[in-house]
């Protein structure tokens, strides 16, 4: 990890440019509101001579042994019968990590892994947050999340330099399943570097138990240069704001729940997806192939739906999606915007147990190939 930073402290003064840019572009966007002004400001202390231009090529050498970003476990169900006053620390730093075969990123994490930590409380708790922002961070960092009420969701408080920390206290107000993000101008290109994680707030007697839970987050992500092109790529501004992502990924790196990170269950169990969508921009069609979700809380509703094969996940939204495993296999985990797939948006859940052909048999194959799903 400290090589991590020290490799990302090289990386500083081109991000410090991006920044500027990407404060004075969100200006126009959010004139007249404080904190946006402040986020500004504070992100404005940079080389102001250069400016990024969109198709600029900028691929550095891939760092040596270049491993993807980790994403975090589930917080384990609260399980708390009153309220309580609950203290969670972020910290804003960056990581350089692998995001996807050959293609090196930099990272702007939570607390060194995206998604950033799940925090999981009750409703009704008292919550004390404070984000840190790492000395090493290029840039100022901030967090707003969905499921706090007041101005910004806490970005306006929040605003953090490099080196700063801030406190602000919210009350649980409302059950679900939220995105936190940060809310530092511009935005959407600090969430294009993987800032944002999921705040779960449990209702009183918390969600029904299962067997299992799985946290995955969906981001698309816009690289400077050859996307295809073997190296550390820096992140594009103009492809973010015309849409254009190269990478849509789950967990913040393509082939991150695949090989020996793929998820686990057994036949028989009841398994639950904590399913957001950071965006920036894209909206997904979440679906898990050859599974129907026995229960969806559409984004992150209270009520359910009953046997939905898809939920459109929006940007900035969230959902639960609960199903047994039925039969042994591979279910592959996608946006149905299928064309996402070739983009890194795709991940395996791995069934194990003994087969069901009551529920599902091949009576002929129609060849010995491995190929279709
Ligand atoms: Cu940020």
């Amino acid at each position: 990890m400290l090589q991590d930073i020290k490799r990302i402290g090289k990386q500083r003064m081109p991000l410090m440019r991006a920044a500027v840019l990407s404060a004075a572009l969100c200006a126009a966007w959010y004139s007249g509101r404080g904190y946006a002004e402040e986020g500004q400001k504070a992100d404005t202390s940079g080389d102001t001579s250069s400016a990024l231009t969109a198709g600029e090529t900028s691929v550095s050498a891939l760092p040596a042994n270049l491993e993807r970003v980790a994403a975090p476990l589930v917080a384990p169900p609260v399980n708390r019968k009153k309220p309580a006053l609950v203290r969670a620390e972020l910290e804003a730093k960056p990581v350089t990590g692998l995001l996807a075969e050959g293609i090196g990123y930099n990272y702007w994490t939570y607390n060194g892994t995206v998604p950033g930590p799940m925090i999981r409380v009750r409703q009704g708790d008292t919550v004390e947050l404070t984000l840190k922002n790492s000395l090493e961070s290029p840039v100022s960092h901030s967090i707003d999340s969905h499921g706090v009420l007041g101005p910004g969701g806490g970005g306006k408080v929040t605003q953090t330099p490099p080196g700063a920390k801030s406190v602000f206290q919210f009350k649980a107000m409302r059950p679900g399943v939220f995105i936190y993000h940060c809310a530092t101008p511009m935005i959407p290109y600090h969430l294009a570097h993987g800032m944002y994680g999921l705040m779960l707030v449990e209702p009183p007697g918390g969600w029904q138990k299962v067997d299992r839970e799985f946290y995955v987050m969906q981001g698309d992500i816009y690289l400077k240069g050859d996307p295809a092109q073997s190296g550390l790529h820096e992140a594009a501004v103009g492809k973010m704001v015309a849409e254009t992502p190269d990478f849509v990924v789950f967990n913040g790196s393509a082939g991150s729940l695949a090989k020996n990170r793929v998820l686990k269950a057994k036949t028989g169990e009841k398994v639950r997806i904590f399913f957001g969508n950071a965006g920036p921009n894209l909206v997904s069609s979440f679906h898990v192939i050859g599974e129907i979700f026995d229960k969806v809380h559409p984004e992150g509703a209270t009520e359910t739906l009953s046997n939905v094969q898809s939920t459109l996940v929006p940007a900035g939204g969230a959902t639960m999606v609960e199903f047994k495993t039925e039969v042994p296999g591979t279910y592959i985990l996608v946006d149905h915007s299928l064309g996402r797939l070739q983009k890194g948006a795709v991940g395996f859940l791995d069934v194990e147990g003994a087969p069901n052909p009551q529920v599902f048999q091949s009576i002929s194959a129609g060849s010995l190939a491995s190929d279709g799903h």
